[in-house]
């Protein structure tokens, strides 16, 4: 089949929620994706960081085939002996006490505001109903109708009210702002260490630092959202750790299981993950043995084959080099460890398009920023060979 048959047929029989880059892709093997006419295309965005460990790592597919046949899904009517394997690793690879495992990067949000606001009423001691989440402009957190109600992306929201009550927005980066909005009702601090979706925005240093000092000092919680800043995308194993900084609630999701399957999770202290009890949350398929099991390898692979060593050191040559062009299209480039957003003056729509006819992936995010997050198997050369293109790219379309 061409690849124009498979636009046709997803344009009408799918739902028009996307408006993809028009490649159809087939298959894939670490950095590089194929499609369905044998071209190949280096991949730029990891599927928004969910495939760092790069695509098929052979290491997770066997781990995936060996789990398949044994158990995939029992449900947490009964126990599986992957999850409690999971939780250990995690908790040895970060020092949290606890993890609740979810499925997608948004449920784990959404578990993440539900023990926020427990805590808050049962330890804390904020009267009923009353509780606060800060949050910050620009955030993106997920699309459930609670998360897009806090959403300050006026396209995210519309046409999907009324809103859960108990979000206060500030401006990203503001920390006397943050100060400002707390009060005795204040719960949580929820926040992006980086904004992806808002163009890879990255606040100034020790804004997270400081965000922790006011947290602690008015006993709200700060929860960092790393589903796409974490597991090696900015050249540490989380972002928080750029500032030496631990956040009360860690959200983890994406590459937690290397591409190949949804896993998340919500990572905290005993003290705050003890609010949860029996009943109070869960999830048909959140902790399954085959998730648990394939995040555990994607896991070790991300820490043995040193990824987030090669993101610190790949990200850095490469944004020094995107920093040397000298295009009158860029207005700025900007970045941490291989996640990199190029700013421009006008539209990044064609650059992707044009990008994508020279062999490389990557996805414009608020109109002007050309997103740049290979995998993180990605090689010196294969930069090298990427940077050449993207320099044409920029040259032609000023
Ligand atoms: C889509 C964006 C990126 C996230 C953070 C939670 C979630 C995400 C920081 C929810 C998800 C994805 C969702 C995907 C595109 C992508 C995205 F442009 F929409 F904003 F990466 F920047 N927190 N981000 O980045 O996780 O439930 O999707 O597993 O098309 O919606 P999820």
């Amino acid at each position: 089949m061409q690849a124009q048959e498979y636009i046709d047929l997803e344009s009408q029989y799918g739902a028009h929620n996307y408006h993809p880059l028009d490649v159809v892709i087939d298959r894939a093997e670490g950095a590089w994706v194929y499609d369905v006419e044998g071209k190949r295309y280096l991949d730029c965005l990891a599927a928004y960081s969910a495939v760092n460990q790069g695509h098929c790592h052979p290491k997770i597919l066997q781990t995936l085939e060996e789990q398949a046949r044994k158990v995939t899904l029992t449900s947490r009517a009964f126990r599986n002996a992957q999850l409690p394997m999971l939780c250990k690793d995690l908790h040895d690879l970060t020092g949290f006490d606890m993890v609740l495992p979810m499925n997608s990067g948004t449920e784990a949000v959404e578990t993440a505001i539900k023990v926020a606001r427990k805590w808050g009423y049962k330890i804390k001691g904020v009267p009923q109903d009353k509780a606060e989440i800060i949050v910050c402009a620009n955030n993106f957190h997920g699309r459930t109708v609670t998360i897009v109600g806090f959403s300050t992306d006026d396209q995210y929201r519309d046409g999907f009210g009324p809103f859960a009550p108990g979000f206060k927005v500030i401006p990203y980066g503001d920390a006397e702002a943050l100060r400002n909005a707390i009060t005795p009702n204040t719960c949580a601090f929820l926040v992006e260490p980086i904004q992806g979706e808002a163009g890879i925005l990255i606040p100034l240093e020790g804004f997270l630092r400081e965000a922790a000092e006011i947290c602690q000092r008015n006993r709200v919680l700060l929860m960092t959202d790393e589903i796409q800043s974490g597991l090696g995308r900015t050249g540490k194993l989380f972002a928080y750790m750029h500032e030496g900084i631990t956040p009360d609630v860690l959200i983890v999701g994406k590459a937690l299981a290397g591409g190949y399957y949804p896993v998340s999770a919500v990572l905290a202290s005993s003290e705050i993950m003890g609010v949860i009890t029996p009943g109070d949350h869960g999830s048909t398929f959140g902790g399954n043995p085959l998730g648990c099991a394939i995040a555990r390898t994607a896991l070790r692979v991300l820490i043995e084959e040193k990824m987030v060593e090669r993101s610190a050191e790949l990200g850095t040559y490469f944004l020094s080099r995107l920093r040397s062009l000298r295009s009158a299209a860029i207005k700025e480039v900007r970045g941490k460890g291989l996640w990199i957003g190029i700013e421009l003056h006008g539209k990044a729509r064609p650059c992707c398009e044009a990008l994508k006819d020279e062999g490389i992936l990557c996805k414009e995010t608020h109109d002007h920023v050309i997103r740049i997050g290979p995998p993180l198997v990605v090689t010196r050369e294969e930069l090298d060979w990427a940077f050449e293109r993207i320099a044409k790219v920029m040259e032609e379309n000023r």
